[in-house]
């Protein structure tokens, strides 16, 4: 006998239905805004990665050329209006005749200062800090000013120190630590400095553990607050970690300051100085994020499935720079979990509407 729904059935799935509905509106779709393409590369500019933004509004971006090493690494410069200048092909090292340039920031001294990691040509401490040396916006050298770093990442420079993340201190190590590398622009009229391996170096003034065996990498991006607090990505762990640093340099204070929320990876990451508020690129989740720089409440802002990134989807973003109330994203496009390393080579943005 066909039973007719009753009027508690009714209301029951009318209140589902409205769950549902009430559930995909709060999802973050909807808030999800559309990045567009900023800049088509050519194949000579096949991977991107480091951004920085100098004080009239360019964009230096590093261009390691890792998918198609064919291609020398170089430096680069997105100007205002989007077009592209190429700035200095990066020295390769000796014995892998390679660079891979990756995380780059600016000094005090107006030069930039670059993590070239030479771990994917050889194994093991083989990897270099660089320094460009700039005049009135040209470069006019590059040199060599520490090595014996192992998978070097991210860079970030205050008016004191420049910072310098390391991936991995031990790679057979588990959990794998890694940690961050501090240096005082003084120290390299000495020479160069010569990195202790193993995490035994005396210039490493913070270590972080990762665990996660499906993307063993560990500290990665890195930026500094107006305070001259550091902000750095446990990549693997899906870790945003603070690093509070008083008036004497010394570390006072290590904790995750965000977490969940979407993250799945923390790539490059830029805080912005005008809010605090930082915004990452999530490598594994092919999207970015917004991290409220008071509450650590997690926003994700963009994210897409996987795209060859024509038209200025996401493809594997490594690295995002603030430029004013736009947001500019390096596709790294590697070939890594489940990604396809394909035409085109592309720089993304987002406008943000916080002006
Ligand atoms: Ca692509
Ligand atoms: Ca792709």
């Amino acid at each position: 006998m066909k039973r007719e729904p009753s009027f508690d059935s009714l209301i029951q799935a009318l209140f589902l239905t409205i769950l549902v509905l009430m559930l995909s509106g709060c999802g973050s779709s909807d808030r999800l805004k559309n990045p567009r393409i900023a800049v088509n590369l050519p194949e000579k500019y096949n991977t991107t990665d480091g951004m920085v933004l100098d004080s009239e509004g360019n964009i230096y971006m590093s261009c390691p050329n890792w998918n198609d090493a064919s291609y020398p690494a170089k430096l680069l410069k997105i100007r205002p209006d989007e077009t592209i200048t190429e700035v200095l092909t990066f020295p390769v090292d000796r014995e892998t005749k390679q660079a891979n340039p990756l995380g780059i920031d600016i000094g005090v001294d107006g030069n930039l200062y670059v993590a070239d990691n030479q771990n994917p040509y050889v194994k093991e401490n083989k990897s270099r800090l660089l320094r460009v040396l700039m005049r009135n916006g040209t470069a006019v050298g590059c040199e060599v000013i520490a090595e014996g770093f192992n998978i070097p990442n991210g860079v970030a420079c205050t008016d004191k120190y420049i910072y310098v993340t390391e991936t991995s201190l031990d790679a057979d190590a588990r959990p794998m630590p890694s940690g961050v590398y501090r240096f005082r622009y003084s120290e390299f009229k000495g020479g160069r400095i010569k990195i202790t391996r193993g995490g035994n170096d005396r210039h490493l003034i913070a270590t972080m553990y990762t665990g996660n065996s499906d993307q063993l990498f560990g500290a990665n991006g890195i930026d500094t607050d107006k305070q001259g607090n550091l902000f750095v990505g446990n990549f693997g762990e899906g870790e945003l970690v603070k690093i509070t640093i008083n008036e004497k340099g010394e570390v006072i204070c290590q904790e995750v300051f965000a977490k969940g929320g979407g993250i799945r990876s923390i790539d490059g990451l830029k805080v912005d100085c005008r809010s605090g508020d930082i915004y990452i690129a999530d490598f594994a989740a092919n999207a970015i994020h917004k991290v409220d720089g008071r509450s650590g409440k997690v926003t994700t802002i963009a994210q897409n499935g996987d795209t060859t990134g024509a038209g200025g989807l996401l493809d594997r973003p490594s690295e995002v720079c603030l430029r004013g109330d736009k947001l500019y994203i390096s596709n790294i496009d590697l070939p890594a979990g489940g990604n396809v390393y394909d035409k085109p080579h592309t720089i993304s943005v987002i406008e943000l509407g916080i002006e």
